[in-house]
């Protein structure tokens, strides 16, 4: 048997495929791939650099569907099944909102699929397929095996990307995350983990774990079994980790270069909106950002732009801030409601959403306000929201926040990661900006 799996591309850009330049090997696909027996053919097709061979034959095809691919998923779901191929939808976007991908799908898996992806192979092949399979929450990740085998060939940048836990304590009201894991977070034995990982010829690993310092003790056990290995390696962890002196110890031993940390405003009124309780203790950020920086990790800061709070003005002293606060690179977000998350539901309720589906609509581009905001036009949140990216990026910032001797500059390695990877995101943000989503427009 043999199973086609599709990472989908975002949208057009000025006609054309947006191909981005910074794309990362999909770990889904590894992870699937690698529940499966190892007679059963996998071949991957990254939509996001490479074409889709509609015409070579295949069994099962297998999408990757988030929201901003979601409308490229169901174009290319779509042409399969005219083709008559049986096509298998999941990942965040499709177990958030499953009635919508049911009606480009043979076959539906929600939520994780470690305990169930098997029996839903075993069950096509034996001609008896269900719509749906419900993944368990928590899922056994015990014995994974990942497959980064399927990645041979393909042309990603150069570090591996691998997880170690799933879900977050936490529940921002903004955030699929938060909602498909309320609340729960579970994780694989630290020891196999590590055993994997030696045996990657990468010395650079991305941790894609929602938040990696969630379980201490289980993170500490996994930094403490890295430190002989000398690999770098980035990560995402709430704050919270800077109050856990031993924690940060065994972080920065066993390798740790970088975090991304999703700051989201500094207005209290806005992290209220947002849930956001794992900062909200916080009377400020200057200290924690002081014991980061004495550490030595270089900083992704994440923003959320548009909450009640926001005016361009406040918008305009957060990107002043960041630039100040010599973030080796920051994500400022525009708010986007994603269904079946808190805020989505509080927008529809007060009526303020600008499209019936955002991420469906052939109006919408990325990097567009969908909601009325509170003390802006959505338009003002567009152009507020594009100016913060532009000039936290702008060459002479790039320039600026380069020199921070404890982090950016520290050494060799990381200011030469700094000014590989600062261009390459001013790049893309501008490249990006404007997409539509799909590909298939009237
Ligand atoms: C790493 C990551 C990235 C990396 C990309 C890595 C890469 N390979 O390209 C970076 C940082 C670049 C990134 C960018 C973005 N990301 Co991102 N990202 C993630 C993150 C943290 C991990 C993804 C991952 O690898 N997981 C590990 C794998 C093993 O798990 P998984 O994908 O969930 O798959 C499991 C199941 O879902 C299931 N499954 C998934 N797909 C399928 C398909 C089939 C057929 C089957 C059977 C099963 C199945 O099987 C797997 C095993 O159980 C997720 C959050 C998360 N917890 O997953 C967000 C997440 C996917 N990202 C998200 C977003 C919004 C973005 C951005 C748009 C952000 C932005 N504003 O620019 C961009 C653009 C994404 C794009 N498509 O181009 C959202 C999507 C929300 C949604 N409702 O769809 C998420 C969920 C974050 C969040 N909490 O909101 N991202
Ligand atoms: S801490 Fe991060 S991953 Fe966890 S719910 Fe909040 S935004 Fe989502």
């Amino acid at each position: 048997m043999k199973i086609t799996f599709i990472k989908p591309n975002m949208g057009l850009v000025a006609g054309r495929p947006y191909y981005d330049r910074g794309r990362m090997e999909p770990l889904t696909f590894a992870v699937l791939a690698g529940l499966l027996p190892a007679d059963i053919e996998c071949v991957l097709y990254d939509d996001r650099y490479e074409r889709i061979p509609y015409s070579e034959v295949t069994d099962m095809v297998c999408i990757n569907v988030e929201i901003y691919t979601a409308r490229r998923s169901y174009e290319i779901a779509d042409r399969y099944r005219r083709q008559g191929v049986k096509v298998v939808l999941g990942g965040f976007h499709v177990s958030m909102i499953p009635d919508e991908a049911a009606q480009h799908a043979d076959c539906l898996m929600l939520g994780d699929a470690e305990e169930v992806f098997p029996q839903l192979v075993n069950d096509f092949a034996a001609g008896r397929l269900k719509n749906s399979y419900q993944g368990h929450f928590p899922p056994r990740l015990d014995g994974l095996r990942t497959r980064w085998d399927i990645f041979a060939g393909k042309s990603y940048l150069p570090l591996r990307l691998t997880q170690f836990s799933r879900g977050c304590p936490n529940h921002c009201r903004f955030c699929a995350t938060g909602s498909l894991y309320q609340q729960t977070h579970c994780y694989r034995p630290p020891a196999e983990v590590a055993a994997e990982l030696a045996e990657q010829p990468h010395d650079f690993v991305f941790f894609v774990d929602d938040n990696i310092v969630a379980q201490p003790d289980a993170a500490k056990e996994l930094f403490r079994l890295l430190i002989p290995q000398k690999k770098r390696w980035i990560g995402q962890a709430s704050l919270s980790f800077v109050d856990d002196a031993e924690l940060m110890d065994l972080m920065k031993r066993s390798g740790c270069a970088g975090l991304v940390v999703g700051f989201e405003s500094t207005s209290p009124e806005n992290l209220k909106q947002m849930g956001k309780n794992c900062n909200m203790h916080l009377d400020s950020y200057a200290p924690v950002i002081e014991k980061i920086r004495d550490v030595g990790f270089q900083l992704w800061a994440a923003f959320l732009m548009g909450c009640d709070a926001d005016d361009t003005a406040s918008i305009k002293k957060t990107v002043q801030w960041a630039i100040d606060q010599k973030f080796c690179f920051a994500a400022f977000n525009i708010l986007s409601p994603y269904p079946n998350t808190p805020i989505y539901g509080e927008m529809l309720e007060q009526n303020r959403l600008l499209y019936d589906k955002w991420w469906l609509d052939e109006r919408y581009h990325f990097g567009d306000c969908v909601f009325r905001p509170a003390r802006m036009t959505p338009d003002e949140l567009t152009e507020i929201c594009f100016w913060a990216r532009r000039q936290f990026n702008h060459p002479v910032n790039i320039f600026k926040r380069a020199f921070d001797f404890k982090t950016n500059a520290k050494d060799l390695w990381s200011l030469a990661t700094y000014f590989a990877y600062n261009p390459l995101f001013r790049r893309e943000l501008f490249k990006k900006h404007g997409m539509v989503l799909g590909y298939q427009h009237k």
